[in-house]
């Protein structure tokens, strides 16, 4: 591990001591919720203070809608305030792989200061504290990789942020240990930076670090490459898709001692009633609401048994961040699915939410991984799939899940788990459950929960970040 010298660790300070005087000047003046006099969010910072300093600009009487705006603005201030002092805490000398560093409280800073509704306000602190911060850091890898990974936890969506540290990395990784490239590769693939002379940088660092790769890290290199196409062949050759006889074995004697519907013989898969309840259903759509995720469904991957490409229209949204993984209805989902499969929770994906709207729908595809899905690298196989249907369709509004190659065809039922094996018992992918959706035929909206299974546990800072 690369120690900060003492004079590195004061320049640090001083510049976050910097930073924290600035930031809360920067947050008074550009957050849209304190824009309390019409003018000031267009102008530039200088004027704006200026402008709040004259007297008389202030309203004299304190309404109780600007005096809530007043607490809540003071509010953010202090917790910039002690974001600040934690994260200047927090960056040094420590690692974001290491176990004592406190990941989340790093992913929490960041998003602190980048709120999606704040645009305005995240790009002056930001591009202020990075130019700041990266000349000194360049040779601080250990900093670096704190910093890389925190915005990569917090999805930093800030574009020349990412370029920045992308040149930095590129340039200076020769003096990374397996460890610490092995964080940079996970940053970015996270953030999905496929640049190039990047990964060519951090492949060659890596082939030269071997020796000192723990088998945890090999996996993660190995995902991070795949993640962004930039496979490691010639450091790891493919993933492999046969999942462990075992585990699949397991797995299928797990779902045939499920409770509810046998829907046929041929492979074991089941119609679970009573999994969710409608409110459940409806906490986890709203979770899905609140934070914005909803985004067109990823196409990545989506193909039938033969490798044809899938044709998917419906919305996603998942629920990784990791204070979601303490709301009551993800963890309801959770440990369900980790009890009747009889797996660990950490075998268990983080949840995804799919809308369709009228005319949507998702053709026929698998939901097992081919030898070139960087996922099959982490988790292993997905053994099994529970689809759990957040509201009932009416009989002719479409929405059916349709196991073509079984003949089974189910219609959407509010709270039933569909439960399918995706490998058989030796660990191969289950050709037989390819499965589409079809469209939605109203005016209405189906809403589903994807659960899925893997082979093994999943590592947290992949699934919950
Ligand atoms: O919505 C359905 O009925 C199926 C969903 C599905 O197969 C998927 O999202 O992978």
């Amino acid at each position: 591990m690369t120690q900060q010298s003492c004079g590195q660790r004061w320049r640090h300070r001083r510049r976050w001591a910097l930073f924290a005087a600035v930031a809360p000047v920067l947050l008074l003046s550009r957050h849209p919720k304190l824009s309390f006099t019409a003018t000031q969010s267009t102008l530039p910072l200088r004027r704006s203070v200026l402008v709040r300093c004259q007297p008389g600009t202030q309203p004299s009487t304190i309404d109780a809608g600007l005096a809530a705006k007043l607490q809540a603005a003071k509010e953010r201030v202090a917790q910039a305030k002690e974001a600040v002092k934690l994260f200047r805490t927090e960056l040094c000398g420590r690692s974001f792989l290491s176990p004592e560093i406190n990941r989340p409280l790093l992913t929490e800073i960041f998003i602190t200061f980048v709120p999606k509704s704040a645009a305005a306000m995240r790009e002056p602190i930001l591009d202020k504290a990075l130019a700041d911060l990266i000349p000194d850091m360049r040779r601080d890898v250990e900093a670096l990789v704190a910093l890389v990974g925190s915005m990569a936890a917090a999805r930093l969506p800030h574009e020349p942020a990412w370029q920045l540290m992308a040149d930095v990395v590129a340039k200076e990784c020769r003096a990374a240990s397996a460890r610490q490239l092995t964080a940079f590769a996970w940053a970015f693939a996270t953030a999905g930076e496929p640049r190039q002379d990047l990964w060519d940088s951090l492949k060659a660092a890596m082939a030269g670090k071997l020796a000192e790769l723990s088998p945890d890290e090999q996996v993660t290199f190995a995902w991070s490459c795949a993640e962004v196409n930039q496979h490691a062949r010639d450091l790891f050759g493919d993933a492999s898709a046969v999942a462990a006889p075992a585990a699949s074995a397991q797995m299928l004697e797990a779902i045939q001692a499920l409770p509810g519907e046998v829907l046929t013989d041929q492979v074991p898969i089941r119609l679970v009633p009573g999994v969710l309840t409608e409110e459940q259903g409806q906490a986890l759509i709203r979770l899905a609401d609140d934070a914005q995720l909803w985004s067109q469904s990823s196409r990545r991957g989506a193909r039938d048994a033969e490798g044809e490409d899938a044709l998917r229209t419906s919305s996603s949204a998942v629920l990784s961040a990791p204070s979601m993984f303490g709301n009551p209805a993800v963890q309801a989902v959770r440990t369900w699915a980790s009890k009747l499969l009889r797996v660990p929770e950490d075998f268990v994906e983080a949840l995804q939410l799919v809308r369709y709207r009228q005319g949507q729908q998702y053709s026929t595809h698998v939901d097992w991984g081919r030898p070139q899905d960087a996922s099959l690298w982490l988790g292993g196989q997905r053994t099994a799939t529970a689809l759990i249907y957040l509201n009932s369709l009416p009989d002719g509004c479409g929405g059916e899940t349709s196991f073509d190659r079984l003949g089974v065809t189910v219609r959407p039922k509010a709270g039933a788990a569909l439960v399918w094996p995706n490998v058989n018992a030796s660990g191969h992918p289950q050709e037989l459950v390819e499965h589409r959706a079809l469209p939605v035929l109203c005016d209405t909206t189906k809403y589903a929960l994807n659960v899925w299974i893997r082979e093994k546990a999943l590592p947290t800072y992949v699934g919950r970040a």
